[in-house]
């Protein structure tokens, strides 16, 4: 008798009439053969869907150029499909679910004729791991189809895990006709369901990533009492060898791959990577909160990944041998066929075609790889890869970091108060606009423990579940907000970031051990500079103390658009935030009062 996956998947093909449909089972030979496919018989936008590149300088590497309309994630085609629409909050898009199958039925309907349908059985998480969840994803290409396996634990171990169950998360997705009039990314979280209509791009595309490992699964853990955060989780070893674990939450592409894969400048410390993009984060049985990986690949930003900038990452690059890795909308050396974006090492090659195809004339000003542009790489491959990565309980973690892209206002680092005043850092998090996603870019938005784009459900009972989960921990992580992106009066970075982040780690692993002092400020605790580890750093003095500065007249816009911007939760809003908020407002006052 068909179990629950192959009925599903009966269901599906019934609906998008595929010529062939093809079970995966995640094995190196398999993902050879459909890239082969990739390269000689799918065609995308009329070019085939891969191209390989230079094997002797980039082993097992492949181009992939998306369709130029179809190069970040959508946000404002990508809705939560709940019949309530205050469940799904005001910040997400809705849709009434009967309102949206009506619509999709109609897109899928045929919609993978002369196609194959692939079947995509893989976990979210170790497969040992108690955290761990069990999905079903449908593609009609190769370059999605092998995407998941890189970034996801793909094959049987799934399928077993299943069983004869009903209990797995199930993501339909095609390609479509790319006609962006067509493309839809729906989520119902009643039924662990995602459909995917009209992209191939990551975020929109590979289901287990931000609409299953977010989105969905924000929804499970409110219901089960977990979190699922858009952080990174990174463990750093002291010069005596004991090893903190951190987890921190930045917008997209405001710098978590690198903070992940960080090669630390102090002497002594070293950086072990446990994941770059998603945390799921459970409260133990010790009272301690322990985050493990969803993933098991980096879908990384590749304009300015460079030796100098994140040498981890370029060994990663080229460390792919069981994994082969994906290049997607990067520009590439015409000459030696390598991958190529600005920011990388060296000089700019003589012949550079542009990440639609044409060659690049960089009189033009135009950017010869996408400001998007993105690498797909297995983390097994990663030097820095933590020990404890496949650790089916996870790592517990000490510290939480919250930031955003700030060029004003915002510290380098800060200290909460307590769990309950970071919570509120997190909900008045902002920051200036990236291109991971279609909008105007550098504008500031509020984005809360970065998860604005990401949160299933209202975000005003996001933050009641944050507080709630506080009260859970016996030993809670001390909360630090963190911004490496404060600009002087030319606009250039103060801070140089990067592998100098680790002094900011250091004095937050000396807080967290009790051994460094802090100042009160208005809006945290405040290093002291005596116990802020600047040694062979050539940045005057003057300059690092204008990363600090808390200057209360500059605040009276930011108070306001905080107070606009949290109003909007209404009565889902927890007193407790409005608490802290006042509490800020009355600081700020005073300090002002008393300049
Ligand atoms: P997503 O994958 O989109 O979720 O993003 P991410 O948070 O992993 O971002 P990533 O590390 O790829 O950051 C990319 C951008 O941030 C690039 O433009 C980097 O140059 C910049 N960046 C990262 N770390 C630093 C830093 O310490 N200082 C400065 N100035 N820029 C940084
Ligand atoms: C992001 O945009 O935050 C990413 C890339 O990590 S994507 O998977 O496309 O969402
Ligand atoms: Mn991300």
């Amino acid at each position: 008798m068909a179990n629950a996956v192959e009925k599903w998947v009966e269901e599906q093909a019934k609906l998008t009439k595929p010529d062939k449909i093809y079970w995966c089972n995640g094995s190196e030979e398999e993902a050879k053969r459909l890239i082969e496919v990739g390269i000689k018989e799918e065609k995308l936008n009329g070019k085939p869907v891969f191209q390989k590149l230079n094997d002797k300088h980039w082993p097992n590497a492949y181009l992939h150029r998306s369709h130029p309309n179809d190069v970040a994630r959508t946000e404002q085609l990508t809705f939560i499909c709940h019949p309530d629409k205050d469940t799904a909050g005001p910040n997400n898009h809705w849709m009434d679910p009967k309102e949206a199958k009506e619509k999709m039925i109609k897109l899928f309907d045929g919609c993978m004729k002369g196609r194959t349908l692939y079947v995509l059985p893989y976990m979210m998480g170790h497969p040992k791991s108690p955290y761990a969840k069990a999905c079903v994803q449908i593609t009609d290409n190769t370059y999605v189809a092998v995407s998941m396996r890189i970034m996801t634990r793909m094959g049987k171990d799934a399928l077993d895990r299943i069983g004869h169950s009903e209990n797995f998360v199930r993501g339909l997705h095609s390609i479509g006709d790319l006609n962006p009039e067509r493309r839809f990314i729906m989520h119902f979280p009643q039924e662990n369901l995602v459909w995917s209509f009209g992209s191939g791009y990551g975020g929109n595309a590979l289901l287990g990533k931000k609409c299953f490992a977010l989105r969905i699964a924000s929804c499970l853990g409110l219901k089960e009492g977990w979190l699922a955060e858009h952080m990174l989780i990174m463990g750093i070893e002291d010069p005596k060898g004991n090893v903190t674990y951190m987890a921190a939450a930045l917008p997209s592409a405001c710098g978590k791959t690198n903070l992940a894969l960080m090669q630390s400048a102090l002497p002594g410390y070293k950086i072990w990577t446990l994941g770059d993009d998603i945390a799921w984060l459970n409260v133990g049985p010790d009272g301690r909160l322990y985050a493990i990986n969803p993933e098991a690949g980096f879908f990384g930003v590749a304009p300015g990944t460079s030796l100098k900038t994140n040498p981890n990452m370029i060994k990663t690059l080229k460390n792919s041998d069981f994994f082969p890795t994906f290049y997607t909308n990067t520009a590439l050396d015409a000459d030696t066929h390598e991958p190529w974006w600005e920011g990388l090492d060296g000089t700019t090659p003589k012949n550079v075609i542009d990440w639609q195809g044409n060659a690049w004339d960089p009189s033009k000003g135009s950017k010869a790889a996408h400001p998007n542009s993105r690498f797909t790489v297995s983390m097994y491959n990663c030097p820095t890869l933590s020990k404890e990565i496949d650790n089916p309980n996870g790592v517990p973690i000490s510290a939480i970091l919250l930031g955003g892209r700030r060029s004003k206002l915002i510290p380098l680092v800060m200290e909460a108060f307590s769990w309950q005043h970071g919570v509120f850092l997190g909900t008045r998090t902002g920051s200036e606009t990236t291109a991971a996603a279609a909008h105007q870019v550098g504008v500031l938005r509020r984005d809360p423990m970065a998860m604005l784009p990401f949160c299933g459900y209202n975000m005003g009972d996001y933050f009641g579940h944050w507080l709630n989960i506080g009260k859970k921990l016996k030993h809670a992580p001390k909360i630090f907000s963190i911004n490496w992106f404060r600009t002087d009066e030319n606009g250039k970075f103060i801070w140089p970031g990067f592998g100098e982040n680790i002094r900011v780690l250091k004095w937050i692993i000396d807080r967290v051990e009790g051994k460094a002092s802090a100042k009160d400020s208005a809006l945290g605790l405040l290093p002291d500079l005596k116990d802020f580890d600047l040694s062979g750093l050539d940045v005057p003095k003057a300059k690092i103390e204008q990363l600090f500065m808390v200057d209360p007249s500059e605040w009276t816009a930011e108070l306001q658009d905080i107070e606009k911007y949290l109003s909007q939760f209404g009565a889902q809003m927890p007193e407790a935030i409005w608490q802290e908020y006042r509490s800020l407002a009355e600081k700020l006052h005073h300090s002002a009062l008393s300049k």
